[in-house]
């Protein structure tokens, strides 16, 4: 077994077991005016906030930081799950955490020594999520399912926001829960790029619990508030 400073199923990290989770993505949120909309998207119903890292090597893009995370978790109380989208996720699981990161997700294809990247989330207090890219099998994955909180599966290529979906990726979320189900494993599973309200019932159905708002679903041109926009999500997100 996995050597671990928390077991599998701390106290810290109960809050996903919800279902379901709509979490803003805060790289879509106003740069200008960033406290205003985190406080209105948690008045607005957010469960927890999804919060971008990028390092322009891993992904052509570079979107939120360290300093604006502590920022960020100092006014508000609400989940923050990091989505670390660089080359060497090792250097930024610690310093995430310290700032304020509840659940530090990185990417397996980012990742030599993933095990150790597990240890290293657990140590310091949070749950541990992988991402997998649209194109990178679920079987990369299968032997770390027993330790980790959460899969996030890409449903866009990583770094940009207000892609297109990339559908094939939503068959991974059924061949995930049927991993689940058939070992008895509790982590899980996130959809991340492109998850409007049809997307979040197709990815629930086939499993999935935990949903990014990004330009598809929160922060919408249509004049959508972000009490509506996320009420739509969780409802497009009930299962029968
Ligand atoms: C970039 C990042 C995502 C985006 C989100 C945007 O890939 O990891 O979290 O912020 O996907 O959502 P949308 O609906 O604009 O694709
Ligand atoms: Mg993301």
């Amino acid at each position: 077994m996995l050597q671990s400073d928390l077991p599998a199923s701390s106290e810290r990290w109960q809050w996903l077991k919800q279902h379901p989770i709509i979490a803003p993505s805060l790289m879509c949120a106003d740069m200008l005016n960033l406290q205003n909309d985190v406080q209105r998207l948690e008045a607005a119903g957010a469960d927890a906030f999804h919060f971008d890292i990028m390092d322009g090597h891993f992904v052509p893009n570079l979107a939120l930081n360290l300093d604006i995370l502590k920022q960020v978790r100092g006014v508000t109380n609400i989940p923050i799950d990091v989505h670390l989208m660089v080359e060497n996720p090792e250097a930024y699981l610690e310093p995430a955490i310290q700032a304020g990161a509840d659940l530090c997700i990185f990417h397996i294809e980012a990742s030599r020594l993933p095990v150790r990247l597990i240890r290293i989330v657990h140590s310091a207090g949070a749950a541990a999520g992988i991402a997998i890219n649209p194109a990178t099998p679920v079987e990369s994955i299968r032997l770390l399912l027993p330790y980790i909180q959460m899969v996030m599966v890409m449903t866009v290529e990583p770094g940009i926001a207000g892609q297109k979906l990339i559908g094939f990726a939503l068959d991974k979320i059924a061949d995930l829960a049927a991993m689940r189900r058939e070992r008895g494993l509790e982590f899980a599973i996130g959809v991340d790029g492109a998850i409007g309200r049809h997307v979040v019932t197709e990815a629930a159905s086939r499993g999935a619990s935990f949903f990014v708002g990004g330009t598809s679903g929160v922060f919408l041109k249509d004049g959508t508030d972000y009490a509506a926009a996320i009420e739509a999500m969780k409802k497009a997100a009930q299962r029968d």
